[in-house]
């Protein structure tokens, strides 16, 4: 495998002019990807911030064949795109979705599970931004314990987000997929060898990369990069991958102490008490426990 990086990944763009926000991590998450699988990838992306920023008629923002796929069916619609092709001849060719947290682990599950459950030839993108930003910011299964949102807002009786993040990653492991992996836009490395990896392997592949979006999150456009590898160094997001029945961690946690500055910097979670923050401690460790019990380290 020829591992991509910053020196011999091309410079050719697929994913250019398009409208995000200054300093998204979806739209790098996109663009990254799509450098490395190249012009005769196939990309599905269900509404979501990407769709919208990246379909603006008459422009279209990619430079390969890309379409929008309804919200629930970002993996059914690569199913068919998959099957299409095939059907066609064509060989030389990779599918791959973008879908964010929302179209991914609330609305577009089953159709995942579905598409994983048939081993579809398809790489699967998770863009994390743990909210539907495209809507205004509304809480999804992948927003955080304590983040506030729109729909679940800081006032007299609720404190943001009571529930835990969903674990997408062990939910599609469980399925026994042939390859699964978390990243982040923060390694942005990690992530395009997990990139060129899954597109060397045949069936589902599923990654999941941490896009932190600085509109919803209340943090200036310059964060981005810091505040997606700060949420690995303090273990919040461990870097790890899925694969023939076992889990390896590719990072351990550099900086034990660095969820108060992880979290203090963020409008989403600026009312957040001690408390709050000794309680995503403790479920940081509870987690870490059961990955260092099991886990291979890479
Ligand atoms: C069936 C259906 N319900 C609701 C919507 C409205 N909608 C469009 S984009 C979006 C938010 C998507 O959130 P997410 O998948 O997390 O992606 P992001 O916007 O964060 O990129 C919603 C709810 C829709 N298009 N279709
Ligand atoms: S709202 Fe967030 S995810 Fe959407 S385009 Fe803007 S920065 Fe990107």
């Amino acid at each position: 495998m020829i591992v991509p990086n910053a020196r011999n990944i091309t410079e050719d763009e697929y994913f250019f002019g398009h409208k995000a926000c200054a300093g998204c991590g979806g739209s790098l998450a996109v663009r990254i990807a799509l450098k490395v699988l190249g012009e005769r990838a196939v990309a599905v992306l269900p509404a979501g911030c990407m769709s919208a920023v990246g379909f603006n008629f008459p422009q279209l923002c990619f430079g390969n064949n890309a379409m929008i796929s309804t919200f629930a069916g970002t993996a059914s619609m690569m199913t068919g795109v998959e099957a299409g092709l095939r059907a066609r001849g064509i060989s030389d060719f990779q599918i791959v979705g973008f879908a964010g947290d929302g179209g991914t682990a609330d609305i577009g599950i089953q159709a995942l599970s579905g598409a994983i459950d048939r081993n579809d030839d398809i790489i699967y993108i998770c863009y994390d931004n743990e909210a539907y930003m495209n809507t205004g910011t509304q809480k999804s299964s992948l927003t955080p314990f304590g983040a506030s949102t729109t729909t679940t807002p800081v006032t007299g009786r609720v404190k943001g987000n009571t529930h835990e993040k969903k674990n997408m990653f062990e939910i599609v492991a469980a399925h026994g997929i042939p390859y699964a992996a978390t990243a982040s836009i923060g390694y942005l490395e990690d992530y395009m060898r997990k990139v060129r990896k899954a597109s060397e392997i045949r069936g589902t592949k599923y990654i999941h990369v941490l896009a932190p979006c600085p509109t919803g999150w209340g943090v200036d456009s310059d964060e981005t990069i810091d505040l997606a590898r700060a949420a690995v160094d303090c273990g919040l997001w461990p870097l790890a991958e899925y694969e023939n029945g076992v889990f390896h961690i590719n990072r351990e946690i550099k900086d034990l102490d660095g969820i108060r500055s992880y979290v203090r910097g963020q409008k989403r979670f600026r009312h957040l008490k001690d408390s709050d923050l000794e309680h995503i401690e403790k479920m940081r460790d509870l987690r870490w426990e059961g990955i260092n019990k099991t886990w291979i380290k890479n």
